[in-house]
């Protein structure tokens, strides 16, 4: 398929934006208002205009040098990679370059944190990996971003050409590996083309529905020369919902009783997330996040009543199945949103994002408005102001094809969340904002969503006093099981609800969080409210192993706030390995690693289906604190509840890496109800 040309298909009743994209329609922004800008959001590549002859000059250089050349034109601030020799002279254009290279230890390390820095910034994030192997390595994360939606580019050594088809040492079939899991799979085989390569893959990875792009470099090409120019990044086309488009919506809204705005995706900013919040409040919708993609808005909205998927709150369950109206923004109606299509299946549906074929949603489709988020933003705000206006892209083009406006980049990030910064607890903000004029259901909603954010924390507990609204529960709802277990006599262990009081109470309101798969990671979700994007990180397929190498790259992006990264003992063991990498560029991260000695969540699944016929589940840990000092961090190993507080303040207090290893009961499978 061209990928350059996608034309939506509106439904019937649509009055949706139709996208028509053309490399020529892209070349000028005057072209057609609002194409001439890239959805990506975040990092804010430093463009030098003076530099600007010299970059796109003419000269004679490797076909590999000006890959390199070519990234920093679209504003690529660094690369994630494992070196091989397959790649060599990739590696070697960046010993001159802007572009930074992160060595990691482990492909899957690799592909995580450029999943992560492309999601967090809207530029495609960077991989560069090796033949066979580790093409191999890499592939969890091109999964990742291909489920997640996530804007990456990976670049993968090849074989020289002369070679193929020989079985040739690390040989192996490129698109065959890769073409089911990308947007696009490309291979080198001109070096006068390598800079309209990575302008393709860079183009496809954010356009439409974004994801991972795969480009195979043939290790032969890569060291010819070539006069090959340094492209300006293409345009990618924003579709505009027309006004009738937003004339319908409202309609359909007003016309609802119980009205449900569902929100997901990372287009977003902190002008448009303020905007689409008052809209939503003064339409009378509440407001649901989807799973592991809910800090786009502020949890303090008073409207906002709580996250889909795993682990769900009873009540934002019951908010989206009893709801007479879907407004899916930037997400779709998935699997895990209607708990494997058993609620919420049947409303009448509007979908509001900027994929024309809606991938991946399930059920009826009344109304399609083929925008993004921060486009529809805009619309409303052109329509009802007078609001902030809800910004530009921070990653915008201009008619010449080069990068012209930082605009709201990483500085209003920075400042929307440094506003929450210095305000330790981020539940603390979730009360900030009261009702105002919401319909009854929302705001009974509303309330029991926030009791149900509140840890339960056993009445004669010695390590704290506030916060316990109900006194021990003797049950706890596991949170992709529905299996019931004990969690009240846990002596001896850490209480993670008791914990996540502590760190309610301790962790700055603008921290990052981030976390793999695993029950453990319900506890963030339940208990820790975001308030401006990124400020989650997890992976929306549940591949394991992510937590780590997110928090590496979140460290990066972001130095200036806290990051904060919750894991399983499973799956910290994969990918625990990136510590290193933290260290090595001195991020500032804390762990907390909820050592229950089992794969606790698939155990609940045995418990369930095959009882009393555990296997395959225990495990023996290591020692996770001196592993953590091992690899030149704090490590502090925690054994009771009351002495957790103490150590993950002297954790968030550490400069660079703190461990705190929690004992944990291996009964326990979630946060009481
Ligand atoms: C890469 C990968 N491998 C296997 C799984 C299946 N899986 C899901 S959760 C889980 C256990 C996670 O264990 P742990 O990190 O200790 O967390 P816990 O369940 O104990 O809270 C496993 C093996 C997965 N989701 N991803
Ligand atoms: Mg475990």
């Amino acid at each position: 398929m061209d990928r350059t040309e996608q034309i939506s298909a509106p439904s019937p009743t649509s009055r949706s934006a139709v996208s028509h994209r053309s490399p020529a329609a892209l070349s000028s922004s005057a072209a057609a208002p609002g194409l001439a800008e890239t959805p990506s959001i975040g990092g804010s590549p430093s463009f030098d205009s003076d530099r600007a002859d010299d970059r796109y000059a003419s000269e004679v250089r490797s076909a590999g040098h000006l890959i390199v050349a070519e990234l920093e034109a679209h504003g690529v601030q660094r690369v994630y990679l494992v070196p091989g020799e397959s790649y060599l002279n990739v590696i070697d254009g960046l010993h001159d370059s802007t572009v930074e290279p992160i060595v990691c230890r482990q492909e899957g390390g690799v592909s995580y944190m450029a999943v992560a820095e492309g999601r967090m910034t809207g530029v495609p994030g960077i991989a560069m990996v090796t033949r066979g192997p580790g093409a191999s390595n890499v592939m969890v994360g091109v999964h990742t971003a291909y489920q997640d939606a996530t804007p990456m580019v990976v670049f993968v050594g090849l074989i020289p050409t002369e070679q193929r088809g020989r079985e040739a040492f690390q040989e192996f079939d490129l698109a065959g590996w890769f073409s089911t899991t990308t947007k696009k799979v490309l291979v080198l085989d001109d070096p006068d083309k390598a800079a309209e390569v990575v302008a393709d893959a860079m183009h496809t990875a954010v356009s439409g529905r974004p994801g991972p792009v795969v480009v195979g470099l043939p290790e032969e090409i890569l060291v010819q020369p070539t006069a090959g120019e340094v492209l300006p990044p293409r345009a990618v086309g924003i579709p505009e919902a027309s006004a009738g488009a937003i004339v319908e919506l409202e309609a359909r809204i007003n016309a609802a009783d119980r009205p449900v705005l569902i929100v997901g995706g990372e287009d977003w900013s902190p002008r448009a997330a303020a905007v689409i919040a008052e809209w939503s409040r003064n339409m009378g919708m509440a407001v649901l996040g989807t799973f592991r993609a809910y800090d786009g808005i502020d949890h303090a909205g008073a409207n906002f009543t709580g996250i889909l998927g795993f682990g769900a709150a009873p009540v934002a369950k019951r908010v989206f199945d009893d709801a007479d109206l879907h407004v899916f923004l930037g997400c779709v109606r998935t699997d895990i949103a209607t708990d494997g299509f058993t609620i919420g299946t049947t409303q009448p549906t509007v979908v509001v994002g900027p994929d024309p074929d809606a991938q991946g949603h399930y059920g009826r489709l009344d109304q399609h408005i083929v925008t993004t988020v921060r486009a529809l933003a805009r619309k409303l705000h052109e329509t009802h102001g007078p609001h902030e206006s809800p910004g530009e892209s921070t990653y915008t083009v201009g008619a010449d094809g080069s990068i012209v406006d930082p605009g709201e980049g990483d500085d209003a990030r920075r400042e929307s969340a440094s506003a929450a910064t210095g305000q330790p607890g981020a539940a603390r903000i979730l009360a900030a904002e009261e009702p105002q004029d919401l319909p009854e259901w929302i705001r009974e909603a509303r309330a029991e969503f926030q009791d149900w954010r509140i840890p339960r924390v056993p009445a004669d507990s010695a390590s704290t006093s506030a916060n316990s609204a109900a006194a021990g529960s003797a049950t706890a709802n596991s949170m992709d099981t529905g299996i019931i277990s004990a969690n009240s006599g846990s002596d001896g262990y850490v209480d993670m609800d008791e914990a996540f009081v502590h760190v309610r109470e301790l962790l700055p309101g603008d921290a990052i969080i981030t976390y793999g798969a695993g029950n453990y990671a319900g506890w963030a979700t339940r208990f820790l409210p975001t308030h401006s994007f990124p400020s989650a990180l997890g992976p929306r397929n549940g591949s394991m192993g992510f937590g780590i190498p997110a928090a590496v790259a979140a460290g990066l992006v972001h130095p200036e706030r806290t990051i904060f990264s919750i894991a399983g003992d499973g799956c910290f063991l994969m990918n625990g390995q990136e510590l290193a990498t933290a260290v090595q560029y001195g991020v500032n991260l804390t762990v907390v690693v909820n050592d229950n000695s089992v794969y606790g969540t698939i155990r609940g699944h045995q418990d369930r289906d095959y009882p009393g016929r555990a296997v395959g589940t225990a495990l023996q840990n290591p020692d996770f604190a001196a592993l953590a000092t091992a690899y030149g961090g704090l490590g502090l190993r925690v054994e009771r509840t009351e002495d957790f507080r103490a150590a993950f303040a002297a954790a968030l207090a550490h400069e660079g890496l703190a461990l705190v290893h929690c004992i944990t009961d291996p009964a326990v499978r979630s946060a009481r109800l």
